[in-house]
């Protein structure tokens, strides 16, 4: 009974926070820089992180938070109940697009996912699993993925990671990319584990992200089936930043042993 309550709470905060959103729309952003000037934050990212803690603390006073935004819990280990909570994940698509973003929390139990709910505000659509009791989509089961091959798939990933950069070899990426049916970008790292846990894609790949922004899908991809790593095939520890590589079953194996072997990541 424990995580069915614990979801139901979730899930009400979740639609309260994307109204808040979604009337937020409507009013003039607050933006700020970060770690530098394309790593962006608003006054809404802040509210909405805010908004998730009260709630938390008010029901939940002996569980932990670890929120992107700073407000929560300074974490070194996964002991207990911790939430991972990103209140906007894809920041530069929300203040750009107003769309293709999304909130995205994940409730872990001693480092081991239960809950993910990733909801995408603009599209009214919200995404959940609790591990072992299926993956649903508004409330609709979720079928489980299918085994595929590179030359059949659609890899998500960014086109910076296809360019020279300072954290991997891109030549590696570039096989991968010329043999895989296409390739797409969404810049929100949510949306995008959604999206291979929908078979909308078949993989994702990034070389540097947050625990949470993958907390939440980690949870939902798994429980279709799907295999959640790090770029090193590694399982991934929840408390620092790590590459992640999310893809269905088969595929991963595939992507793993002949692209990604041999590499530094
Ligand atoms: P954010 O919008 O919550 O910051 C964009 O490709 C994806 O990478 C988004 O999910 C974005 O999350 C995340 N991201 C952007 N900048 C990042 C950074 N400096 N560290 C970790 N993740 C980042
Ligand atoms: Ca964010």
């Amino acid at each position: 009974m424990k995580w069915e309550d614990i979801d139901y709470h979730a899930k009400e905060w979740v639609k309260e926070a994307g109204d808040k959103i979604r009337l937020s729309f409507e009013k003039t952003l607050n933006i700020e820089t970060k770690s530098n000037p394309n790593d962006l934050v608003t006054n809404i990212d802040k509210e909405i992180e805010q908004f998730f803690i009260d709630k938390i603390r008010g029901v939940y006073p002996d569980h932990k938070i670890m929120g992107e935004e700073g407000f929560g819990d300074e974490l070194k280990s996964h002991e207990g109940i911790v939430w991972l909570i990103d209140p906007i994940d894809g920041t530069m698509n929300f203040i750009h697009q107003q769309r293709n973003f999304a909130i995205s929390i994940g409730i872990y139990e001693n480092g081991i996912g239960r809950i993910g709910l990733i909801y995408d505000v603009a599209h009214n659509e919200l995404y959940n699993a609790i591990r072992g009791k299926g993956a649903y989509l508004n409330g609709k089961p979720l079928p489980l993925l299918k085994e595929t091959t590179v030359k059949e798939s659609i890899i998500a990933l960014n086109a910076t990671w296809v360019m020279e950069n300072h954290r991997i070899d891109h030549t590696l990426m570039i096989p991968l990319v010329r043999d895989a049916r296409g390739t797409r970008s969404y810049g929100t790292a949510a949306l995008e584990m959604v999206f291979v846990a929908t078979g909308r894609v078949d993989a994702y790949l990034s070389m540097r992200l947050s625990p949470w922004d993958f907390a939440a899908g980690a949870v939902i991809v798994e429980e279709l089936g799907g295999i959640v790593t790090n770029l090193k095939g590694e399982k991934l520890d929840f408390l620092s930043m790590d590459t992640l590589f999310a893809a269905k079953p088969g595929l991963h194996q595939q992507i793993l042993n002949d692209y990604l072997k041999g590499g530094k990541y």
